[in-house]
């Protein structure tokens, strides 16, 4: 009988890790082969259903009403990637700069769901309401549906291909435009890669259905935007150059940096470089309306470029923004919708489309669809209810820890870990004035994880802007900061402050040039062939990337997939919670491959902490050999 070794780690269980939890404990996921997928999969019921998932409260399988889906046959009609595929992208970004009304990006499967449930909604539940997806938002400018922490999130929580999500709903979703976050050379990760890395990476993500690529550097430094911008115009694709928004240009005490001048000079440049929309993306939801109004009417004068705006509604103040933006003539704007909009997601479609009704701009938008899929994932996001944040009202305190929409509740947990939970009131003030003390950067992944790591840091040690110098040479600060401040993720707009970063240093030397051009160009036919030595199936150039960007993540997925087959085949519930007793499952896992799964009893606890479960798998009796870690 099959001996399932997996999910020893009490911290796994416990749900206490964090995206480098998985780096840091490889024993995680050793596991001895089985060898048919009826076997794979039952070992996976065996493990959630004993054991519990990681993150979530382990108890029975709830009873969840079935989400409401529409029934007919969907009608799809030709949409923004059509005049993509006919006029390509300056004939795009034309007519989108001819529309009267201002069209929407709908975030609902990437952004919603990295703010509110921290990236956990998977392929399965999207790819059920894709047709009616694109049927209902078929006059949508696009679908933000991939990047971001999406990709290493898929690999490494949700035991799916990120490149397959890509894939199944490129099918299913013909007609609108999709879109992703791209981190300039962070591409989806948390760090510079070699140039040749994006590049590739960009080329392969555009092969394979992305339309829209957002590109954003997380200090707003041009250097590091121009080879992504470049790799991307090679494709044909649409190259969205971003501005990350801080500060605020209506009040001058703020700052002397970003300034209205500051975002317009940025405009003029990322014009310059060929970028087919500019977008404004304000991650922490700071842009007042008032502030929108005058930014976006400046901007529209600035440059001759479609504007996108996109925001996080933390401080409940979202629509009256995107109303003001809209008025200045914004052509997108990002909504998502109302069942995953709101607090740190972006602002309702729904409610935005009712708020501007009877004026003479709305949202190009049906409000009968917004709502029929609103329902859907209203019902959907009970599944995830334990990957919900604390946060339970509109924030207005972002205004002044400037904090993007995901990391709220990110820093908090981590503030946890380290003890420091009572102190988070402590923690915030402490992001704001690290902030400063680097000279008041941009914040957002990844620099917004530095300010974090730092303050928390700070705070732990008990130290101030003064006691800082007089212990730092005595300090190890953490990899984060060191990293910063070597320039390895760029340079700031005010430089850096080059006190602190002599004392973080301590001798090292600071980078001369960008990161991506000094980093060793990745040899992709020796990772190839490094991978071929653990991965049974064919290697293919998704998994070549995948495997740069992420070593770790895409060796421990192949392996979980080998243990455990292709888990993104099972429903949510069912991959979260397991299986009640007596309960029968249908799963395909394959075209014409159905497997019929009766749970029969679960036996009780040996002295060895193993339990036997007792299934049906289509009509013949099967047991698997559990550790109960309970
Ligand atoms: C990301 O980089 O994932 C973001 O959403 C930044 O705002
Ligand atoms: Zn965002």
């Amino acid at each position: 009988q099959f001996l399932l070794n997996v999910v020893e780690d009490k911290d796994f269980l416990k749900g206490d890790y964090s995206t480098k939890f998985i780096d840091t404990t490889p024993s995680l996921f050793v596991f001895e082969k089985p060898k048919d997928r009826g076997t794979k999969t039952l070992n996976y019921i065996s493990t959630i259903t004993v054991n519990g998932f990681p993150g979530v409260e382990k108890k029975e399988k709830p009873h969840f009403d079935p989400p409401r889906i529409p029934t007919h046959t969907p009608e799809i009609i030709d949409g923004t990637k059509q005049i993509l595929d006919e006029r390509g992208p300056e004939g795009l970004s034309k007519w989108l700069k001819e529309q009267e009304e201002t069209l929407i990006t709908d975030t609902t499967m990437r952004d919603a769901h990295q703010s509110l449930l921290t990236t956990r909604i998977r392929t399965y539940d999207m790819k059920k309401i894709a047709p009616y997806t694109a049927e209902g938002l078929h006059n949508a400018f696009s679908l933000e549906m991939w990047g971001g922490a999406t990709f290493d999130v898929a690999y490494n929580f949700l035991k799916e291909d990120p490149w397959a999500r890509l894939e199944t709903l490129r099918k299913d979703i013909p007609n609108v435009l999709f879109q992703m976050l791209l981190r300039a050379s962070n591409a989806v990760g948390y760090k510079n890669y070699p140039d040749n890395l994006v590049d590739k990476f960009v080329q392969e993500s555009a092969e394979r259905g992305i339309d829209v690529f957002r590109i954003f550097d997380s200090l707003n430094w041009l250097e590091a935007m121009k080879p992504a911008i470049e790799s991307v115009l090679k494709t044909g694709k649409v190259a969205e150059g971003a501005i990350c928004y801080t500060g605020d240009i209506l009040d001058p005490e703020r700052s002397n940096v970003y300034t209205l001048d500051y975002y317009k000079d940025m405009a003029k440049a990322l014009e310059a470089e060929g970028v087919h929309i500019l977008a404004i993306k304000d991650m922490a939801g700071l842009l007042k309306p008032q502030a929108a109004y005058e930014l976006i009417g400046e901007l529209k004068e600035t440059v001759d470029l479609p504007i996108h705006l996109h925001m996080h509604d933390t401080s409940g103040n979202g629509v009256m923004t995107y109303a003001k933006a809209i008025e200045a003539g914004v052509d997108v704007v990002d909504t998502a919708l109302g069942a995953l909009s709101g607090l740190t997601s972006q602002p309702s479609a729904n409610s935005l489309s009712y708020a501007l009704n009877g004026t003479d701009r709305n949202i190009r938008a049906d409000i009968d669809s917004l709502e029929t899929l609103s329902q859907y994932w209203e019902d959907v996001r009970k599944y995830y209810v334990d990957f919900e944040s604390d946060i339970k009202s509109p924030n207005t305190e972002i205004y002044e820890h400037e904090m993007p929409g995901g990391q709220y509740s990110n820093l908090l947990s981590q503030a946890k870990s380290m003890g420091l939970g009572e102190r988070y009131g402590e923690v915030k003030k402490m992001y704001r004035k690290v902030n400063m003390l680097f000279g008041d950067i941009v914040k957002v992944t990844p620099s917004s994880k530095v300010v974090g790591d730092m303050a928390l840091f700070m705070v732990q040690n008990d130290l101030d802007e003064a006691s800082l110098f007089e212990r730092g040479n005595h300090l190890d600060f953490p990899d984060s900061v060191v990293s910063f401040f070597k320039g390895e993720i760029g340079i700031p707009a005010t430089g850096f402050n080059e006190e602190l970063q002599k004392l973080v240093l301590k001798g090292a030397e600071p980078l001369t040039d960008r990161a991506g051009k000094i980093l060793e160009p990745i040899d992709f036919e020796a990772l190839r062939e490094e991978i071929a030595e653990f991965q049974e199936s064919e290697v293919t150039d998704k998994d070549v990337l995948s495997y740069a960007l992420y070593p770790k993540v895409y060796k421990d997925f192949v392996a979980t997939n080998e243990a455990f087959g292709n888990v993104d085949r099972l429903d949510t519930p069912t991959f979260l919670f397991g299986m009640r007793k007596n309960e029968e499952l249908e799963i395909v896992i394959d075209k014409g491959k159905t497997l019929i799964v009766n749970l029969l009893s679960i036996g009780h606890v040996h002295d060895d902490g193993y339990r036997w479960m007792y299934f049906e798998l289509n009509g013949f009796p099967r047991k698997v050999k559990i550790k109960d870690e309970s």
